[in-house]
């Protein structure tokens, strides 16, 4: 048995991530593909604790190497309980969310050095990397527009984030695609929905799942 494929989604708030990764789970399923549907930080029960933990506004001040721990420690237990026992069954894991996300926000955004991120990477998840990586790129005053009307007013700690925080994010993310072109995929996320679900199935062509199902 083959090892899974893992495809990772990012970008920042409201680009479409969530949306999309349905779009991907159908597409792969309608090309034979078992798939899971995953995402950080979450992915296990404990995980999606440390979730709650990580976004919810409290009064506590959370420093942002505080913060790139707690993304980790979720991150260590998604990939092994969740993410490389899939893979090695041969499923494909569809991820809204990994390290590049933490690379963009805690690294980019909040100025956490990035030989902290790698060490941290390679100490918890050394054999597990994106194979696609689609980036959904967008203006952050169009993003935030759309995830603060889905929101219902509650913003969580990042989506409170100023528009410069996420000018830095977008920017990080950029400048990580441009450094590894073969991995990842940009991807015009102000784009009207058909054709962004068009890129990403290209994108996923490009990882040659089996054959369509027969209808
Ligand atoms: N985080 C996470 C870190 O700081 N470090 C880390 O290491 C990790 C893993 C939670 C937060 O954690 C931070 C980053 C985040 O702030 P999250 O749950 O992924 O991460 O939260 P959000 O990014 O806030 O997720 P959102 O749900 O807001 O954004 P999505 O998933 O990108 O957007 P989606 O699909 O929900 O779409 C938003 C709206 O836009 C519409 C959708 O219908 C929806 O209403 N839409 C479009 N409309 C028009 N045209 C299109 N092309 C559209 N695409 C979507």
């Amino acid at each position: 048995m083959s090892r899974g494929r893992f495809i990772t989604l990012e970008g920042i708030e409201g680009a479409g991530k969530s949306t999309v990764a349905k779009f991907a789970v159908a597409w792969l399923g309608r090309h034979n593909v078992a798939v899971r549907l995953t995402r950080e930080p979450g992915g296990t029960p404990l995980a999606e604790r440390l979730r709650q933990m990580v976004l919810e506004r409290g009064t506590e001040t959370v420093s942002p190497a505080t913060e790139t721990l707690l993304m980790f420690a979720a991150r260590g237990l998604h990939v092994q309980n969740v993410i490389r026992p899939a893979l090695e069954r041969g499923e494909w894991v569809v991820c809204d969310r990994f390290t590049d996300a933490t690379r963009a926000y805690q690294g980019s955004g909040r100025g956490v050095d990035s030989s902290l991120i790698e060490t941290l990477a390679r100490v918890v998840h050394p054999d597990v990397q994106p194979d696609c990586t689609l980036l959904l790129d967008l203006p952050p005053a169009h993003g935030l527009i759309r995830a603060r009307s889905r929101a219902g007013g509650g913003a969580d700690r990042f989506e409170a984030e100023t528009v410069e925080f996420f000018e830095r994010v977008r920017a990080g993310y950029l400048e990580l695609a441009r450094r590894e072109p073969e991995r990842f995929h940009v991807i015009d996320a102000a784009a009207p929905l058909m054709e962004v679900e068009h890129r990403v199935a290209a994108a996923l062509a490009r990882l040659n799942p089996p054959a369509r199902a027969r209808k």
